[in-house]
């Protein structure tokens, strides 16, 4: 396939662009051949996720699943592509030590709180302000920002598509795709 086997773990606030992102940058590697393969809350919070919550506890276990899941597919030979907001570090880092060196690339969405919250595309920083849903990421639930992530997609007023571009390129600079 001439490809190399790795996770592109995205992690960025809700309202962030991480499934935006992920999915474009899915179809443009499937359109080189490459066998991709992306994970994201429609085929994980509805399915092998869907008896968890929110609470920190659910989410540890969310992200410890989707680590888990992931892992083998990378056995398997794919690029994975995951899109969760994934707070905490150690999280994150679990899955990262699950991996063989080099095989964990974590993408940081960069989006300020204030972005997301203006963009709200389903209400639910709006939810959250009232307290009418809590444990809300970045309202009243921590989102623990990476210290060291292999790529930093800082925010710009620009499209989807152009983000893409610029992570590509980043990318392929560091020689992962
Ligand atoms: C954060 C929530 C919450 C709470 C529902 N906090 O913008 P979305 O809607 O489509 O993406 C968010 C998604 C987050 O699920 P993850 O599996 O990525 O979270 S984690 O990695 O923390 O386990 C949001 C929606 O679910 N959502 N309630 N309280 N996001």
């Amino acid at each position: 396939l001439g490809q190399k086997p790795l996770v592109l773990w995205f992690t960025g606030l809700s309202g962030s662009g991480k499934s935006t992102i992920a999915n474009l940058l899915e179809q443009k590697l499937t359109a080189q051949d490459k066998h991709t393969y992306l994970l994201d809350g429609d085929n994980i919070r509805h399915g092998l996720c869907g008896d968890l919550g929110f609470t920190a506890q659910d989410r540890v276990e969310n992200i410890r699943r989707i680590s888990e899941v992931s892992k083998l597919f990378v056995d398997a030979g794919m690029i994975v592509i995951t899109a969760f907001i994934s707070p905490f570090r150690a999280d994150r880092e679990f899955c990262r030590n699950l991996l063989a060196e080099g095989e964990f690339v974590e993408v940081f969405v960069d989006t300020p709180i204030e972005v997301c919250e203006q963009r709200d595309p389903k209400g639910l920083y709006k939810k959250a302000r009232s307290g009418d849903i809590k444990d809300f990421t970045g309202i009243d639930s921590d989102y623990e920002v990476p210290n060291n992530p292999e790529i930093r997609l800082e925010y710009a007023d620009e499209s989807a598509e152009q983000t893409v571009e610029r992570l590509y390129a980043m990318l392929a600079d560091k020689g992962l795709v």
